[in-house]
């Protein structure tokens, strides 16, 4: 299996609860290496763009409005076959439904507050890295 990067976020209702490095260590002992990360606080134009592709859903503005709502910790995770095996680690959307051992099983307060972006396919992770990160703020 090749060694891959993926995009993702530690939301803001962990960054409130000083679970940054919680997190990560959950991300690291799965296997994936953070080889860029920074804390911003996102303008609502960064959020908007950034969850483009849910505009149309429901919980777009309510979506928007918590990723604005404090600071979060943009990273990219370096590792064989990154995206699932971030997607793994995350566990579902709805907490409800992560598994035991999961990032959101452990962490996520509902369905929205869920601690964690993660990207869904590598063309998705490439564009999402980009979105955020110069190539060299990014250091394998
Ligand atoms: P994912 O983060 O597991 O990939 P997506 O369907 O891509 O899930 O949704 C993006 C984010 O939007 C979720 O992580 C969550 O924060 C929020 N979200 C998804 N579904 C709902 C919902 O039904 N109500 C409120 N927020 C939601
Ligand atoms: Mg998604």
């Amino acid at each position: 299996m090749a060694v891959t990067r993926t995009f993702s976020i530690i939301k803001p209702d962990a960054t409130r609860r000083n679970l940054t490095g919680g997190v990560t260590k959950m991300l690291e002992e799965a296997g994936l290496r953070v080889v860029a990360s920074k804390r911003i606080h996102m303008t609502r134009e960064q959020a908007e763009g950034f969850y483009a592709v849910h505009k149309e859903r429901p919980f777009f503005q309510d979506l928007v409005a918590f990723m604005i709502s404090g600071p979060v910790v943009v990273q990219v995770l370096e590792g064989e076959d990154a995206v699932s095996r971030n997607r793994e680690v995350m566990g579902a959307t709805n907490p409800e439904n992560a598994a035991e051992g999961t990032i959101r099983k452990t962490y996520a307060e509902s369905i929205e507050a869920n601690s964690v972006h993660g990207s869904d396919s590598e063309e998705n992770a490439a564009t999402e890295i980009a979105f955020f990160f110069k190539p060299e703020e990014i250091v394998g």
